[in-house]
């Protein structure tokens, strides 16, 4: 008996170890993520994470059937016994943005996460890597420091405008450590911008953190991991404290009057040692400061001015006599200011450019040009001789006697100066200001030394995500117009999304970030970038639930049709083509409140709520020609009714059936009455309204009016943009709906054909004058007429919008479920074009579609990433019984008119052909 049980022991034994290896181990998921695509935080804010990862490409996985999710406070801890969470194993496919649904992290607390899947054939993955979260500071009261800053002089200084001027602060501290470290941790954040030194050293590779919340109500902490800076024995931590956004004179002059509150600064550093011993070294009266040092002033818009006499020869370590140095004053936290973790990367170094051309301008002047407009500084390289200034001014353009234009700049004169204190070279870059240019003049430099090319180079700055959308086509000006959207983008997310970088301005218009979202989000993964600037702008919501026309508010109590609109637009767009709910979520009061704030304005339906209108449209007849031509109320009626359908979409994403309801009735209430107000039974816009592109554009591209009406109205549309030999005469609100419009109307040879226009106004006309970023308007420089007489920004992204297009559907890579959880690879071919590709990286993985004329047939090559499922549509190219193979294999498709339909494709790499198609 004994024996028979022993034996049916090792039997059993036996047969599960084979069914074990039989059973594939599939490889690790990757790409581990938290929330807004943070890859292992520290210093992080989100206390109830999600979590997403990718599953690796591969014949076998093409979906997830469930997921196991563990979280431990140590490594170890995970597969044994995970003590935070583990979400045990989940029958589910979702595999981006899944809930954490342990109890909330706490400040300071670092959990490591770790997980596996099971794919449709119920194979499970071997445990990914292990990840980590690690909490910032999360409520004031984790804060024991206190508010420096260099006690006020009699008076500060005064710029040349009257305005206060405070001059860069350095501040100090030095203290003893007994033991050796191991773990330190600073956290740091300041009214105005800094930067941090730990004995010596720069922490970080961050620019003018930390960025640009609505001050008042929270300002953003950093969180740098300090453990290798700091040493045993004696330590000196070095901060320097300029103006930036909160205390400089900074957006429309009368705010300057306003800004009096000098900059202040507060930091934690918290340090464990060997022996387990915590010490906490925090700002307090014991700091001292000094205002007495090389960087002299530094204004955004003004620029620095570095004069290396007043240099501090080891100031931020610990051999340095601060005894003449002042004590501090010192403020409590403000329990109405809240301190919290940024939310999104901060602004970096990211990439440099070579001068390519020099230019002796005569005086001692030399002409740098970077061949590119960009945006940040330049490090400067340069031979010195004692004495010598060297002033380097900036501008995106030259003037028409070659010299550097400045005209547009407005009160921001963008000058840099260094002061050379003795002989030698010299590697300087400003770090409190930031300037838009693609030139720079260099001068003061001493008679002995030749201008060398490598005296400049172009330090481009902008907030730190990966660039990672592509695209390429067969046409030189297309490809210069994608490259050019990119540098829109690089210029100016400046931390939040500023309508230009230059001049006296650089504020955070909500209209041109509306209209730019989804061409930004196919650019760069900027998902964290807006999630963050929509907390500010919930901040910023007025009582009455009005939103500012910028974000952070510097302009004043008001709202604006189609600007203000962005509070809907930008939660909608930005959950629909990530697939994070949590935007919805943390957004719909805000569009709720705002759609109750177009309703105070609103009559029978009709808003009468103030706008801009259709800004910058060619050709316009008002008296300031920087306003369009089309109505106000139909503007202000066409967003509320936007505003309203979005958050409706809204409410029945989050599963809210009543307020679903609400908002579909006041939806067909608003559009009745803008049909009735606007629209004759010829779908024609009716007098006394002046009909426009834009006013169609708007009423078609939100759907407002029934399909008849619609029918009716695209028509005259068509005949508008035909009556401008096939021109646009749109502005800000109209062009960015031009492509969507004539794309599902069937017009997309006309869509074409304007965007290959050479003649203003259009986008290659720009490229035709030179352009190698986006314009404010079309005509902003003209080879024949020079420079036009306003609105002269040379980098302002909002035209950009038409990039959505170009990579939905000249490339072909859409969403059609929220977050690319089903794609669209819908390209559509023209003749002008010879082949076009385009890649995005979604959340489940790189997509990409490709394709091209090869000889008579047609090679359409398609990436869908794991765990997502594709729809293909392409033309039928007029063959009525196409022959089409995939992977070389033939294979029967669905017609439906011109257009070919495969669907339900798995994810793969797909050759699509299509036999003699010309
Ligand atoms: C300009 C800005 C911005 C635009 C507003 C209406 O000054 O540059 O682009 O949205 O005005």
């Amino acid at each position: 008996m004994i024996k028979h049980v022993f034996y049916l022991i090792i039997f059993k034994l036996l047969f599960y170890t084979s069914i074990v290896q039989a059973k594939e181990i599939l490889p690790a998921p990757i790409s581990l993520s938290v929330s807004e695509g943070f890859h292992n935080p520290i210093g992080f804010y989100d206390s109830k994470p999600t979590f997403s990862w990718q599953l690796p490409q591969a014949s076998n996985i093409k979906n997830q059937t469930a997921y196991e999710i563990v979280v431990a406070s140590r490594p170890e801890l995970l597969l044994k016994s995970p003590d935070v969470w583990s979400s045990g194993k989940v029958m589910s496919n979702q595999s981006v943005n899944v809930t954490y649904g342990g109890s909330e992290l706490k400040s300071r607390q670092k959990v490591y996460w770790q997980l596996r899947y099971w794919n449709q054939e119920g194979h499970s993955s071997s445990w990914s890597k292990i990840a980590s979260i690690e909490m910032g500071l999360l409520s004031n009261s984790d804060w024991k420091a206190q508010w420096i800053k260099i006690p006020d002089p009699d008076q500060w200084n005064t710029t040349r405008y009257g305005t206060r001027l405070f001059k860069p602060q350095y501040l100090r501290k030095q203290f003893k450590l007994n033991s050796k470290i191991k773990r330190a941790r600073l956290y740091i954040t300041a009214k105005g911008v800094f930067e941090a030194s730990i004995n010596g050293k720069k922490i970080g590779n961050d620019v003018l953190v930390p960025g640009w919340t609505p001050y008042q109500k929270r300002i953003e902490t950093l969180t740098y991991d300090v453990t290798d800076a700091l040493q045993k024995n004696k330590n000196t931590i070095g901060l320097i404290l300029s103006e930036g956004w909160h205390s400089g004179r900074f957006g429309p002059q009368r705010r300057w009057d306003t800004v009096v509150a000098p900059p202040q600064i507060i930091c934690q550093l918290e340090i464990e040692d060997i022996k387990g011993n915590l010490k906490t070294i925090a700002t307090d009266g014991t700091w001292k400061a000094y205002n007495n040092g090389p960087i002299r002033t530094a204004g955004l818009y003004d620029g620095e001015v570095y004069d290396a006499n007043y240099e501090i020869p080891g100031w931020n370590t610990p051999n340095y006599d601060d005894r003449f140095w002042q004590e501090v004053s010192v403020e409590n936290l403000d329990p109405k200011t809240r301190l919290f973790p940024k939310k999104h990367a901060t602004v970096k170094n990211k990439m440099k450019l070579q001068a390519v051309k020099m230019t002796a301008q005569g005086n001692r002047r030399v002409l740098f040009d970077l061949g590119q407009n960009m945006v940040g500084v330049v490090q400067l390289n340069i031979p010195v001789k004692k004495g010598d200034t060297i002033k380097l001014r900036h501008g995106e353009m030259l003037s028409s006697n070659g010299e550097l234009f400045t005209g547009n700049l407005g009160s921001a004169p963008s000058i840099d100066y260094y002061i050379a204190k003795e002989n030698g070279s010299i590697s300087w870059q400003p770090k409190f200001t930031f300037h838009g240019f693609r030139y720079v003049e260099v001068s003061g430099y001493s008679k002995e030394h030749q201008p060398q090319l490598n005296w400049v180079t172009g330090m481009v700055q902008h907030s730190d995500f990966d660039m990672s959308g592509n695209f390429h086509s067969s046409h030189t000006k297309l490809n210069q117009l994608h490259s050019n959207i990119q540098w829109g983008l690089r210029g100016n997310f400046f931390d939040v999304p500023l309508d230009c970088p230059q001049r006296s301005e650089r504020l955070g218009w909500t209209g041109d970030a509306q209209v730019f979202i989804p061409t930004s989000l196919y650019l760069a993964d900027a998902h964290a970038f807006w999630a963050a600037w929509l907390t500010s702008m919930r901040e910023d919501q007025f009582g009455n639930g009005g939103i500012p026309v910028v974000v952070p508010n510097f302009t004043g109590n008001f709202a604006q049709a189609g600007w203000s609109d962005a509070c809907t637009i930008i939660p909608w767009e930005l959950y629909f083509r990530t697939g994070d709910k949590g935007v919805l979520e943390d957004n719909y009061d805000m569009m709720k409140r705002w759609c109750d704030y177009h309703a105070s304005e609103a009559t029978n339906y009709i808003s009468y709520m103030s706008t801009v209108g259709d800004w910058l449209q060619p050709f316009s007849q008002q008296k300031d020609d920087r306003r369009g031509d089309t109505p106000n109320t139909l503007i202000s009626t066409a967003f509320y009714a936007y505003s309203v359908k979005l958050t409706m979409k809204t409410a029945e994403v989050l599963g809210l059936k009543e307020d679903k309801v609400y908002y579909q009735q006041l939806l067909d209430s608003i559009s009745q009455a803008f049909e009735k107000e606007f629209f004759d039974e010829n779908g024609k816009i009716k007098s006394p309204y002046t009909p426009t592109q834009t006013g169609y554009l708007l009423a078609l591209g939100f759907d407002i009016l029934p399909k008849v009406t619609a029918d009716k109205a695209i028509i005259h549309l068509v005949e508008l943009i035909q009556e401008a030999d096939t021109h646009l005469r749109t502005g800000f609100i109209g062009t960015p709906l031009l492509a969507h419009v004539l794309d599902k109307t069937g017009n997309t040879n006309l869509l074409y054909d304007i965007l290959f226009k050479e003649t203003y106004p259009s986008w290659f006309y720009s490229i035709n004058q030179g352009a190698t970023t986006m314009w404010e308007r079309w005509d902003g420089y003209t080879h024949d007429k020079g420079f036009a007489d306003r609105a002269l920004s040379f980098n302002h992204y909002a035209y950009g919008a038409i990039g959505q297009w170009m990579y939905e559907r000249i490339a072909g890579i859409a969403p059609l479920a929220p977050g690319y959880k089903k794609i669209l690879f819908a390209p559509v071919p023209n003749q002008i074009l010879s082949e076009a590709k385009g890649e995005y990286h979604s959340p489940y993985g790189k997509i990409s579609s490709d394709w091209k004329y090869d000889g008579k047939d047609f090679v359409y090559n398609i990436t869908v990433p794991t765990n997502t499922t594709a729809k293909i549509i392409i033309p039928t190219f007029n063959l009525s019984n196409p022959n089409i193979t995939v992977n070389g294999k033939s294979t029967k498709v669905e017609i439906k008119g011109d257009q070919l339909f495969l669907d339900n494709f798995q994810s793969g790499t797909f050759e699509i052909k299509l036999y003699n198609v010309n």
